[in-house]
Parts: C-alpha cells; structure tokens; sequence
C-alpha cells in the first residue's frame, strides 16, 4: 500500500517555505493544483505526487521512506537527525541540494539589559528553544551548562514572562529579538531551504525522475542567480 510507482515530494503546507516550494517545483515543469483541504496534490504531466504536511514532518518521512523527496529548512533536517541518533532510530538521508531560499540562522538571544561577554556568561541558565539538540550540542562543544525550556512556539517572549534567561531561535531580519527587548549574541547554525532523498532503493523508472527534476532545480537557480 505504501509501495507507489508515482514519486512523492512532501513540502510544508502552510509556512514560509510553502510558496517557494510550490513555486520552484512549477518552474521545474510539475504541473499541479493545490486544493487547500488536501493532503495530496497530483501533477497532471509527471508521476508526482505532493504531499502537503508540517515542516517538522518532512525529514521523519523521507528518513522512513514513506516520501522520495522532501523540501525542508536545514535547520529542522539537522534537529531531526540528532534527535534520531539519540534514539537510535535511522536518521539517514541525502541532501541533493541546497536551495536559494528559506535562509535564516539560529541564533542565542538575551534580554537588552543582560550582559554578554561570551557563550560562558550562560553558565547554570535556561534557555528557551524549539532546537533542544542543536543548541545541546553548541553548548556540549563550548562546555557550558545550561537548562532547557523547550517551547515550539512564541520562544522570543519567554524572558519577559519569566520563563527563561535566554532563548534559541531563527533569526533572519531581527525585527523579532528587537520588538521582544532582546538581542542577537552567537550564530550557532545557518540555514537554508534543501531537498532531500530518501536512501531506500529507487526504481530505476523513479531515480531517472529525480534526476531530471535535480537537473531541471539546478537549471532554475542558476538562471535566478
Ligand atoms: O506549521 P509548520 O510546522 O509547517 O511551520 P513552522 O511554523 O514550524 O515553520 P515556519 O513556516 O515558521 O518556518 C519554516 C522554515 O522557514 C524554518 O524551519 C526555517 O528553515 C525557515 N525560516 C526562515 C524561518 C525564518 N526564516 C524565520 N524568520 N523560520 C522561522 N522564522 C521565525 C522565527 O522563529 C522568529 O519567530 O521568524 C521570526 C524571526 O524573524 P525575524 O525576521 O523577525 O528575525
Ligand atoms: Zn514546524
């Protein structure tokens, strides 16, 4: 029942890579139609089908096989395959590519008013982050003890409710740490959108689809550059 002869490519469904996700594979040539109450989406001139799912789903799916193909922000594909080391469960993939969108950086922020010298005056605190692994693993390598508050939504405005000292979370333009009285102190990681393949054995019929839809992705954002 999961076996398909038709490639499947899940993409977020409603965020901020969805309309440049939708966008760049109709540059690719996939003709589809995208009915907001479903899941799946059929292109019309290729055996693709899309499925629309939560961003945080995307590498989990590919990693299991249950997709070919995923469009996914680095910074959850990163966060996904050390909780999956963690647990021991398969956290393989590849990534075909880095995209031209999506880009973004997590990011330590603390209150306006703290002082910060280096990642050491966190010593003992907590912080608040949607990335418990990636940020555990910043401050395993710099040594530093911390405590989590993991939230997976509204992480900028934990310090101001007292949740928190400091927080962990995407940063692009700043506006955010500025409008919540806080400020931008170490880069721990870098995104950008990707695509990624599941490592389960292709048909060869499949495997000449995702290599024309790679080639057809590097053609587009090269012409965009
Ligand atoms: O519903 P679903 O789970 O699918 O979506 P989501 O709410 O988890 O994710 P979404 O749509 O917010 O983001 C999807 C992906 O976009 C992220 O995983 C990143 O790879 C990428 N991206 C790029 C960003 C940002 N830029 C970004 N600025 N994701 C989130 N933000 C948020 C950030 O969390 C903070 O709240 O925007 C705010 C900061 O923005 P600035 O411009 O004020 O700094
Ligand atoms: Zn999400």
């Amino acid at each position: 029942m999961t076996q398909s002869n038709r490639l499947r490519i899940a993409i977020q469904k409603s965020g901020r890579l969805s309309k440049e996700s939708q966008q760049l594979l109709k540059s690719c040539g996939v003709k589809f139609n995208v009915n907001e109450q479903r899941l799946i989406a059929h292109a019309d001139n290729m055996p693709i089908d899309l499925l629309r799912v939560r961003d945080d789903d995307i590498p989990g799916l590919v990693m299991d096989g249950v997709v070919d193909l995923g469009i996914i922000g680095e910074n959850v594909l990163e966060e996904e395959q050390l909780e999956r080391q963690l647990v021991n469960k398969p956290a393989d993939c590849t990534k075909l590519r880095e995209l031209d969108f999506g880009s973004c950086r997590l990011s330590l922020a603390v209150p306006n008013e703290f002082s910060y010298n280096d990642a050491q005056s966190l010593e003992g605190l907590r912080i608040a982050t949607s990335y418990p692994n990636i940020l555990r693993r910043f401050m395993q390598e710099k040594g530093i003890n911390y405590r989590d508050c993991m939230l997976k939504g509204s992480v900028e405005v934990a310090p101001r409710a007292g949740l928190a000292d400091g927080i962990c979370d995407l940063v692009s333009t700043g506006a955010t740490l500025e409008a919540n009285g806080l400020y931008e102190t170490e880069v721990i990681y870098r995104s950008m959108a990707c695509i990624i393949q599941s490592n389960q054995p292709q048909t060869p019929s499949k495997q000449a689809l995702i290599d024309k839809i790679l080639s057809r992705i590097n053609g587009v954002i090269r012409a965009r550059e």
